[in-house]
């Protein structure tokens, strides 16, 4: 931690910014080193802004491989009038944002609480999920679209999830384009491509169209729940070899006749969809927006509200969001094991 109160890490650094009516420009930090518990070695950072305290504490809490940093944001009303403020945290310029999670480049860097975000505006399309992007993974042979190549990947069997903004209740068709350039046998990784509106089609691309070779399912889409979205995931059947998820490419053409796949496969029909997503490529985006992340938090007079931040440290990639068994009371009990057993 800086003398800022910032949290500074190998990838970047964490500004934590509080903002509300009334409140005072923000004074003095005061920075500090701590211990938790009585032993876990922590940095602390308050600073006072009218009748709020907002205290920033970090600690490592020692997880394999590389350990991760604990990010722990207290903001308090201290005069006893309830108060609603907004805590605010810059990500660096690269980041990009899933549904719990925030990516640079290939490492996860940070995990979100759950908690209601505002100033939120969607961007009208996007993978809103926490699989991973894979440039140049698939190797398709034959003439294909150059967005078979790169892929995302439901890594720790976590699904692959799209949503794109469209007329409320109105159809489409929506072709996936799948090609296996990891397994060479059939049965390893069938997937379960569901398109909003359409039945879900099953299918193993090794057995349907062989290792390394562009294939393509047709979906008759609706935004059947009205909520002017249409949402596409992938996930695999359970008890199967490989659980992770994976999807090349999504085109959405107009309703009407379906689109021959052929000629989708080939690229010959990007020009007629509303939208050609090269999955894993760089026109690939979060549907979350870049930029900050703001929570607003509703304060009872003198009462607290804190959000928990799971922070990378070095390179190594925090796990798969759906994986982890860590929670802040976990990590803090680790944490404090470690260092128990260091000063005995
Ligand atoms: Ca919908
Ligand atoms: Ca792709």
């Amino acid at each position: 931690m800086d003398a800022a109160g910032r949290l500074v890490e190998d990838w970047g650094t964490l500004a934590v910014q509080l903002a509300g009516d009334d409140l005072p420009a923000a004074g003095a930090t005061k920075v500090e080193a701590v211990k938790l518990d009585d032993v876990i070695p922590a940095a602390r950072a308050v600073s006072q802004r009218g009748p709020v305290t907002l205290t920033t504490t970090a600690y490592r809490s020692p997880v394999w491989p590389a350990g991760l940093d604990v990010l722990v944001v207290r903001v308090e009303e201290t005069a006893g009038q309830p108060k609603t403020v907004t805590v605010s945290i810059e990500l660096p310029p690269k980041a990009q944002r899933g549904a719990q999670t925030v990516g640079l480049g290939r490492q996860t860097i940070l995990t979100l609480p759950s908690g209601p975000l505002i100033g939120e505006k969607l961007r009208d399309w996007g993978y809103c999920d926490t699989a991973a992007s894979l440039p140049r993974w698939a190797k398709p042979v034959g003439p294909c679209d150059p967005a078979f190549r790169n892929i995302r990947a439901g890594m720790g069997g976590v699904p692959i999830v799209y949503r794109f903004k469209v007329a409320p209740k109105s159809a489409a068709h929506v072709v996936l384009g799948l090609c296996e350039s990891h397994w060479d046998v059939a049965g390893k990784r069938p997937l379960v491509c569901s398109v909003e509106g359409a039945p879900p089609q099953q299918v193993d691309p090794v057995t349907r169209w062989g290792r390394h070779k562009p294939g393509a399912l047709s979906f008759a889409a609706r935004d059947a729940n009205g909520d002017g979205w249409l949402e596409i995931t992938v996930t695999t059947p359970p008890s199967v070899p490989d659980r992770n998820p994976i999807l090349n490419a999504i085109w959405l053409f107009p309703s009407g006749p379906p689109p021959a796949l052929d000629q989708v496969i080939a690229g010959n029909l990007n020009a007629k969809a509303t939208r050609v997503v090269d999955c894993g490529g760089d026109n690939d985006q979060s549907i979350y927006p870049p930029g900050k992340l703001e929570y607003q938090l509703a304060l009872p007079a003198r009462g607290a509200q804190e959000l928990t931040f799971l922070v990378a440290c070095g390179k190594a990639s925090l796990p798969p969001f759906d994986q982890t068994a860590w929670t802040a009371d976990t990590l803090r009990r680790a944490a404090r094991e470690v260092w128990r057993d260091w000063r005995e």
